[in-house]
Formats: C-alpha cells, structure tokens, sequence
C-alpha cells in the first residue's frame, strides 16, 4: 500500500501528506499499527512482530526520501531558472577612511625610520597637556590652544584636572615616564580644541607626533627627517622650509612649510600665492620638558641627551594630498564624498 502511494506522489504538498499519513507521531498509520499490533501480542512473539515493524518503517522511510528527493518537476524548475552568466549589480564595499589612510602612511614613513608607535589617552590630565610640556599654570601659551575641559574638577588640584588633549605632544612625556633613551617614536591620535569650524580649521582633529631623544641629535637631523618624511609623502620634488616659530616644549622652535603641491611653488589660490603651505610645528625637546621627563628616569638628563620632537595636522596633509579644500568633508559622512576614496 505505501509503494503504491509512494509512486503516484508529484508535488512537494502530497509528500508531506504521505508523511503524514504513513509516519505522523500521533495519528500515522505506523504508529496506530505499533499501538494496536505489538501491545496486544504475545510476549513470544514481541520480538518477531518488533523486527518486521521495524523493517517496514524503513521501507516507508525511504520511500518517502526517494519521494523528497525527486524534487520538484521539470517544468517547476525552469520557471526559477536563474541566468547565473548575467552580471551582478555591486554592493558597496566598505574602504579606509582618508584620514585614517593619511595617518596610517605617516607613520609608515616614520616605521621604516627605525619609529616605534605609541598611543596615549584622549581624556588628558592638565598635567601632561599642559605642564610637564613646559606651560607653567597662567601660562599665555596655554591660550594658544583653547581647552575644553571636563566639568566639575574645580576640587581637585589644577595638574589633576581632566581636560580633552589639545595636542599629541603629552604623549611625549608618557612614553619618557616608561622607556629610558634612546626613543624614536611616533603617536598618532585624535586632539580637541574649542574653535569655530571654518574650512581649515576643525574643532577635532588628528595629529601624528614624534619623538626623538639619543646622545648629540641635532637640528641638522630634524631638518633631514622631515624633509625626508615630506618628500615620502608628497613626492621627490617637493621642498621644505623652516621658520622661527614659538612653542613652549621645543628650543628653538620651527614651522615647516611645503612648497605648494598644487602650483608647484609658484603662486596659487591654495597656497595664497605664496607658493608655500605650513604643515606641522617642531623643534628641539626644551631642557625642562627633560627635566620633568628626569623625575622618572634619569637617564634623560639634558647634559647627556638632546632631541627633536614634531607634532602635523593629519586633515591638513590629507587636504594636501587629495586636493580637499574643506575640512569639513572629512567628517562630514557624505557617501559621495567617500566614495571617492573607496
Ligand atoms: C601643536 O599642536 C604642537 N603640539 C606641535 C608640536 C609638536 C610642535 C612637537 C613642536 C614639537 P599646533 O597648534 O601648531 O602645534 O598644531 C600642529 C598642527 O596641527 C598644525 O600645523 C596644523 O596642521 C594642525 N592643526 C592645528 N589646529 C588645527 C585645527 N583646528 N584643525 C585642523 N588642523 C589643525
């Protein structure tokens, strides 16, 4: 009886009936012919009616996996037919954030100098923003960099007080406070600071620093790392300049400007017809930077050591390079704006 049914069965729905019917716990055929047959029987016979029930409840079995598996007909599977030689429409593919590519090949110039890298919190003290970088408290260079403060510290001491990190540079004195010199390292890292937002300036932004301390470093290596790092950057044919310039941590200090990647140096809307662009401040470490760096390893006794540190705009290279002329863009999360860099 079940062959016979097993044979006629065409559609997915009368599979399932056959299922049904033949195996369903409660009510299938098997199942009242296990209650009635082998409860009622003799216990001699138990094991000879078990056996050839058993045998039986295979053959339903695969005759309903034979009926499963036949599948749908032929005519079922060519209306679904998919044309798998067709193209397929593309999905958009997640990519690198510009900033986060510029900030990744920054420190790839620096990783092949021998650089290590280091990180340090964005949540800052005032301590390493702001004083052991040599800006005493009351400072004027401290308005140089307007601070955003995190509320309710008035109690505590002013160097415990938290604040978000205006700069990379305290991550300078952190990793003194950790590795005796030699150091080569460089700190990639996001900073904030309360100014308005116009198209260069953002009030968060990304910086890379660097730091380098070991016996008799000059400001002749300075100038030849980041001429270096520049070039690596923008290209062999672009020039460096360095400027007097102010900062609390380095003596003497610089500005570094590159001549203009757009006009090529000779005069252009993006550079103001200067054909210069300022990218980054630097100099060499200030003794008293050092000094505080001492209180925890003495072996950064500016008698003995000197070194260059640098801190550059991330945006402001990334502008640079991809010919941006809004910072804004960066953050901005427009799709068609990224896209471009996908
Ligand atoms: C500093 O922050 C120093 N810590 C850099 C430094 C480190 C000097 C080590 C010496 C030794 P400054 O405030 O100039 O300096 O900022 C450094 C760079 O960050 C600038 O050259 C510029 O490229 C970028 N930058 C500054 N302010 C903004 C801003 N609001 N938006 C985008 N980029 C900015």
């Amino acid at each position: 009886e079940a062959r016979q049914a097993a044979s006629a069965l065409s559609t997915p729905e009368a599979v399932e009936e056959f299922r049904l019917v033949w195996l369903g716990r409660k009510q299938g055929k098997l199942k009242q012919l296990s209650d009635s047959l082998l409860k009622s029987a003799a216990p001699e016979a138990r094991r000879e009616i078990g056996q050839r029930f058993n045998a039986l409840k295979s053959v339903v079995e695969s005759l309903l996996e034979d009926a499963a598996g036949a599948g749908p007909s032929d005519s079922a599977l060519a209306a679904e037919a998919i044309d798998i030689t067709l193209p397929s429409t593309r999905g958009l593919l997640g990519a690198e954030h510009p900033i986060t590519r510029t900030m990744n090949e920054i420190v790839q110039v620096f990783a092949a100098l021998g650089y290590s890298v280091g990180v340090g919190p964005e949540v800052e003290t005032d301590f390493y923003n702001f004083e052991s970088m040599n800006f005493p408290p009351g400072h004027p260079a401290r308005d140089t960099q307007d601070t955003l403060v995190i509320a309710n510290q008035e109690r505590r001491p002013l160097r415990d007080r938290l604040l978000l990190r205006t700069h990379t540079s305290p991550v300078q004195m952190r990793t003194m406070e950790q590795q005796p010199p030699p150091l080569r390292i460089v700190i990639p890292g996001k900073v904030h600071r309360n100014e308005a937002d116009d198209a260069t300036h953002s009030s968060t932004f990304h910086q890379v620093e660097g730091l380098c301390v070991d016996t008799n470093i000059t400001f002749s290596d300075l100038k030849g790392t980041l001429d270096h790092a520049m070039k690596a950057l923008f290209g062999s044919s672009v020039k460096t300049r360095f400027f007097p310039s102010f900062f609390p941590f380095t003596e003497p200090s610089a500005d570094v400007q590159i001549s203009c990647i757009f006009c090529g140096g000779k005069g252009c809307r993006r550079c103001k017809q200067s054909g210069w662009i300022e990218l980054l401040g630097c100099g060499m470490v200030d003794p008293a930077v050092f000094a505080f760096a001492a209180e925890k390893q003495p072996g950064y006794d500016p008698k003995k050591i000197s070194g260059f540190a640098f801190g550059m705009g991330v945006e402001r290279i990334a502008m640079m390079k991809y010919g941006v002329s809004d910072i804004g863009q960066f953050f901005s999360g427009d799709m068609r704006f990224l896209e471009q860099f996908a």
